[in-house]
């Protein structure tokens, strides 16, 4: 059978909790990464790579980053980790485990794009402006961490789901990891002893551990050089 097939920008982003549950489940898989032209000339960054092939592929909602798995295929980030997730056994079957791995990834999403829309802001103002945005979503997150703390205090699971590795813990890891690489939220983290270790346990996943420290993962741009910062790119 053919191999998987992923297609999106040469970061990060969206796409990296799909790679990673790939390589956790050492499923062998190919990537179109499309780039954000020369960064040397005038028009960079632009998408003119992928609007090329946008509209070609067949997709019912064109889009980054999207599946090929044999004849199927898909775009839409999480639906595709969920496709990937119940094939190979990474979703929680049981309840309460599935409602509350699913209220957690609504919550991880929310706090994934409260960060991508200051930092992508078209006009995220001056300076100084844009730095008390960062400060104000320093403070949403230490809310949120302060209850992500608490849940895993109460349930005294290892993950999301309980006992049981699932996709959310790749959502979850990936998107509050952005907020240490941005935001010097690093102290906020380490007031929350259960969520640290959380991300400890997933940075140690013997599946995972050389991917994460590797250059491939840690020196990859989170984000595209549209973002404000927080990219290789990035000006400020
Ligand atoms: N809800 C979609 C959002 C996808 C999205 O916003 N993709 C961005 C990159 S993160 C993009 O550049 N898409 C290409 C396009 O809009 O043509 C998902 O989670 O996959």
């Amino acid at each position: 059978m053919a191999p998987l097939k992923i297609g999106y920008w040469d970061i990060r982003g969206f796409a990296e909790p799909i790679r990673m549950l790939l390589k956790h489940l050492n499923i062998e898989f190919e990537e179109t990464r499309y780039g954000f032209g020369n960064d040397s000339e005038e028009s960079f960054p632009n998408r003119d790579e992928w609007l090329a092939e946008k509209f070609t592929l067949g997709f019912e909602f064109p889009n980054l980053p999207y599946l090929f798995d044999g004849d199927f295929k898909m775009t839409e980030s999480v639906a595709i980790l969920k496709r990937l997730a119940r094939a190979n056994g990474m979703i929680a079957t049981t309840e309460p485990a599935l409602s509350y791995s699913e209220m957690i990834e609504a919550m991880v999403i929310d706090i994934r794009n409260r960060l991508v829309y200051v930092i992508y802001a078209e006009n995220s103002g001056t300076p100084e402006e844009f730095e008390q945005k960062l400060a104000d979503l320093r403070e949403r997150l230490e809310t949120s961490l302060g209850q992500l703390e608490a849940f895993f205090q109460k349930h005294g699971s290892q993950w999301v789901a309980g006992d049981k590795l699932t996709y959310v813990d790749f959502l979850a890891y990936e998107y509050l990891d952005w907020y240490r690489v941005f935001v010097k939220s690093t102290p906020i983290f380490e007031k929350f002893a259960k969520v640290s270790d959380y991300m400890k346990r997933f940075e140690e996943l013997p599946s995972l551990k050389e991917y994460i420290a590797s250059d491939e993962h840690r020196s990859a741009s989170c984000l595209s050089p549209f973002a404000r910062i927080g990219h290789r790119w990035a000006k400020e």
